[in-house]
């Protein structure tokens, strides 16, 4: 239809003028838009068949994206936890054995863990390869990052006849130590319960956030 026979009087319209029928469009994206530094932000990582998956969806339950990491067919997950009243978004990277990155995945995962600011990195282990994994736990460290060690797969260590004293490792590494059994919904609840301790001390966040900049350059 032409304007000329349009039934409405658009030229009385001030300029900002917009139908009634698509304001809800126009409105919509505003006021979703939430402040990126209201919310709580942890990173899970780690390397390939840990776990990681396993322990994110017992975080998030329902509330999931799943995207290609832009640029790429890498896809991530990012989902909602509300832990304790505390609303806290979670990422669940890909799979990586070193920060400095080989593959795809892991250079995917290092980019997330450089340009997006997380209040907790939790790197989910496998209790039954601890040795093998723990250096990139250091690496984590070394950066800056604020990290938490899940010790996942303790059942299956367990049937090893593996011992592992996560207390006595917590204090040697000086971060907080969770043990697991993701698959089997077990730890879960300690693990929430730490990450909100966590998140919600602020004065150690931004401590770590700190050293996590100064760091981050000298690395990178
Ligand atoms: N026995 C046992 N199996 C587990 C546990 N947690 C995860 N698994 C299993 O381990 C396998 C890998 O789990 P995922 O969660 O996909 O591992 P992931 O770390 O996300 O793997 P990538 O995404 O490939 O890096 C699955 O078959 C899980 O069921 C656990 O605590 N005990
Ligand atoms: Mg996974």
């Amino acid at each position: 239809m032409e304007c000329h026979k349009c039934s409405s009087n658009c030229s009385s319209r001030s300029p900002g003028f917009f139908p009634k029928f698509l304001r809800k469009y126009l409105k919509k994206p505003l006021e979703t838009v939430t402040e990126p530094d209201k919310i709580h932000k942890i990173a899970l990582v780690g390397m390939p068949n840990v776990g990681k998956s396993v322990v994110f969806n017992g975080l998030t339950g329902t509330y999931v994206t799943v995207s290609n990491y832009p640029g790429t067919t890498v896809e991530v997950s990012r989902g909602e936890a509300r832990l304790g009243g505390t609303p806290i978004a979670i990422v669940d990277t890909p799979g990586m054995y070193s920060l400095i990155p080989i593959t795809e995945e892991e250079k995917v995962s290092r980019d997330l863990l450089m340009n997006e600011s997380f209040d907790l990195v939790v790197h989910v282990v496998d209790a039954k390869n601890l040795s093998r994994m723990l250096p990139l736990t250091f690496q984590l460290m070394e950066t800056g990052l604020p990290v938490l060690l899940a010790i996942n797969m303790m059942d299956e260590a367990k049937q090893l006849g593996l011992d592992i004293e996560a207390e006595d490792l917590e204090t040697k590494l000086g971060i907080p130590i969770v043990t697991m059994a993701a698959a089997l919904n077990q730890g879960l609840r300690h693990l929430k319960a730490r990450i909100v301790d966590y998140v919600e001390s602020r004065d150690l966040s931004a401590t770590h956030r700190e050293g996590y900049l100064q760091n981050r350059v000298s690395i990178f």
